[in-house]
């Protein structure tokens, strides 16, 4: 969407305000042992208490309040009676909707002590968003902020998931613009417009540059890399971008 009004800024940073401390608690009680499931079920719990509703599952029926995806599972993972170890990765990806307004965070931890490399491309998946960031601006083609991602990944010696971007969203979870990519696409010509607001969320991997989907129909997965994503609403304004997902401390 393009926001315009009064009422759309704070609609989208009230949901944004939401997924972005369901995040942040999700991440914060991660323990081994626990299951994705149970993790879920907070997530859960918090968005009926803050009067908010699951993306994944409004949009798309998707069974669980959050995508929640463990090593091989890059996104869109099933929250389910899998255990969860030391030195696991773990992403958490949260969007959710109130009042007709959508926002869509997600952040890849490592659980205690994990393999460096681990650590290494959670990091890298940070640099490479506020990379995208800085090029996030009303007027700019919208293929800067792959461009700049990519080149944050290569400088690090990884690479990006080329099948997975970000999009456009709002008024929907999913809309236009459609692929904001996290590598440079020279025929994407099209540019960022002032209110636009966007899900930007690069996949740094330390190899595969796809993932595949897994035969249930929603994870997708690698086979020999480690991927780690980062994400968060943004609106554009000619005054700056706003991230409407900040933590709130
Ligand atoms: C596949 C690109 C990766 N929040 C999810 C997303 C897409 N994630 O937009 O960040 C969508 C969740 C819907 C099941
Ligand atoms: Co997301
Ligand atoms: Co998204």
């Amino acid at each position: 969407m393009v926001a315009k009004t009064e009422e759309d800024f704070n609609g989208l940073k009230e949901i944004g305000g939401i997924c972005g401390a369901i995040r942040d608690e999700l991440v914060h009680c991660i323990k081994p042992g626990m299951t994705t499931k149970e993790l879920d079920e907070m997530a859960g719990a918090m968005f009926k208490k803050a009067g908010a509703q699951s993306g994944p599952k409004g949009e798309y029926d998707f069974p669980g309040y959050t995508c929640i995806s463990l090593n091989e599972e890059v996104a869109h993972g099933i929250p389910k009676e899998r255990i969860i170890q030391e030195g696991d990765l773990v992403n958490i990806d949260v969007s959710g909707s109130k009042n007709g307004y959508f926002a869509d965070t997600g952040i890849s931890v490592v659980v205690g002590k994990g393999e460096i490399i681990l650590q290494k491309i959670c990091d890298v998946a940070k640099e490479a968003f506020d990379a995208g960031l800085r090029k996030a601006k009303p007027g700019s083609k919208k293929s800067a902020l792959g461009k700049a991602a990519h080149n944050v990944a290569k400088r690090h010696g990884l690479t990006v998931i080329k099948n997975l971007t970000g999009h456009g969203i709002g008024r929907s979870l999913h809309e236009a613009p459609e692929h904001i990519f996290s590598y440079y696409s020279p025929w994407d010509d099209e540019l960022l417009k002032d209110g636009m607001v966007i899900a930007f969320e690069p996949f740094i991997s330390t190899f595969e540059e796809e993932v595949f989907q897994s035969e249930d129909g929603w994870t997708f997965l690698t086979d020999k890399s480690f991927v780690a994503q980062y994400e968060h609403t943004i609106i554009l304004t000619k005054e700056g971008p706003i991230i409407t997902t900040l933590s709130e401390h």
